[in-house]
């Protein structure tokens, strides 16, 4: 079975309503393997990096301005199938559709502050916090990343 990696990523309004913790325990009880972490403040260039596929959308300055609006966590999760199973764990990405139970089901009501991030492929994990990728290097994740390697 395949072992992934997810960038995890507390946006601000997770941070600032307290629920680091509570997510972070949810990624451990699952069973998966922390693997890097940085509060971090992320500049409006990076995340227009992290979100370029949505560049077009009309939602996408107050995206930015959402993201950019206060710290957030970034994570780097490894297990196996671990970006599938975030993506369940976190929930429809409008949180009134999340089901009780996922993290937006239980914690958020707005798309647009919908509090956490996760990777949608193994693909784009490895984009988002690969060795390289512009966020990982940004938040030094990459220190622990690196430092961790076993493959
Ligand atoms: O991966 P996920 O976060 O569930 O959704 P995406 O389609 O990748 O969109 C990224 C991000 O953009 C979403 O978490 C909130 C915001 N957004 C929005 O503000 N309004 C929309 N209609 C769709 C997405
Ligand atoms: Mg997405």
């Amino acid at each position: 079975e395949q072992v992934d990696e997810s960038y995890i990523m507390v946006k601000p309004d997770g941070v600032q309503r307290g629920f680091v913790g509570e997510i972070i325990s949810r990624f451990e009880r699952k069973g998966f393997k922390l693997k890097g972490l940085k509060l971090f403040q992320c500049s409006k260039e990076l995340a227009e990096e992290h979100y370029k596929e949505l560049k077009a959308k009309p939602f996408f300055p107050k995206l930015v301005d959402y993201i950019t609006s206060g710290p957030v966590v970034c994570m780097a999760w490894e297990g196996v199938g671990v970006v599938a199973s975030a993506r369940k764990l976190i929930g429809s990405t409008d949180p009134l559709q999340a089901e009780p139970g996922t993290i937006r089901g239980d914690l958020a009501v707005q798309t647009g502050r919908n509090i956490i991030h996760g990777s949608d492929s193994p693909e784009n994990g490895k984009r988002e916090i690969g060795c390289g990728s512009t966020m990982a290097l940004a938040c030094q994740l990459y220190v622990i990343h690196v430092l961790n390697r076993d493959h």
